[in-house]
């Protein structure tokens, strides 16, 4: 499958609860998502992966990609596309070993220092953020901002995506930081209409 972070949509169990998650993704999907990210800080692994089967089966008609966040063993038995970690989620050299080579490897950067210590070979994207505060995120770290977003963008030598209270009208001053995309959870799960909301955001040029 190909790597298209242009808007990639990442779920909570929350946000996606009134209208159900696999309604909420198919709806974004159908509004012009091109990857999606399961989310779940809360559920344990074996409630999680009829979950990401249920979800994987719902983007079978679909050429975008499913990863699940942290949970090795959920992408491993799901089926799943790949999967997204962050700093201290384990070693990436793990994760690609289990996961094999074709698997889709994502991992949070928020420093340059983490920059500087990445896996480039067994790493295919980076997530840059979170560019604002969001409560979307508990925990999160220091934000970026738009100029903190193209430092490390431009630093990278992986395609990028950016995250953290990011809008549809954000899209213009994100793309010009130089990243590939936009990752989102509110600006779609906590809408009535994600489909409308995927809409919004405008086409993403991928970067070459
Ligand atoms: N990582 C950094 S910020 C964030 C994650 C998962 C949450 C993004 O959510 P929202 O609602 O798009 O701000
Ligand atoms: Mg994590």
């Amino acid at each position: 499958m190909r790597l298209d972070l242009s808007l990639y949509l990442v779920t909570d169990p929350e946000l996606c609860a009134e209208r159900g998650l696999e309604a909420t993704v198919l709806a974004a999907v159908k509004g012009g998502v091109s990857m999606v990210q399961l989310r779940d800080k809360q559920a344990s692994d074996a409630e999680l992966i009829p979950v990401a089967r249920r979800l994987k089966a719902v983007l079978a008609s679909s050429s975008v990609p499913l990863l699940v966040n942290d949970r090795l063993e959920v992408a491993l038995a799901s089926g799943a596309d790949g999967l997204h970690i962050g700093q201290d989620d384990g070693e990436v050299s793990e994760a690609r070993s289990a996961l094999g080579s074709e698997a889709m490897l994502g991992l949070s950067v928020q420093t340059a220092q983490q920059l500087a210590g990445i896996d480039v070979e067994r790493l295919d994207y980076l997530g840059l953020g979170p560019v604002f505060a969001t409560p979307s995120k508990r925990d999160h770290a220091a934000p970026l901002g738009f100029d903190g977003l193209a430092a490390l963008a431009g630093a990278s030598p992986l395609p990028t995506v950016a995250i953290g209270g990011l809008k549809a009208e954000h899209a213009a001053v994100v793309q010009r930081a130089g990243v590939n995309g936009m990752a989102v959870i509110s600006a779609i799960c906590g809408t009535p209409d994600p489909q409308a909301a995927a809409r919004a955001f405008p086409s993403f040029r991928q970067r070459g």
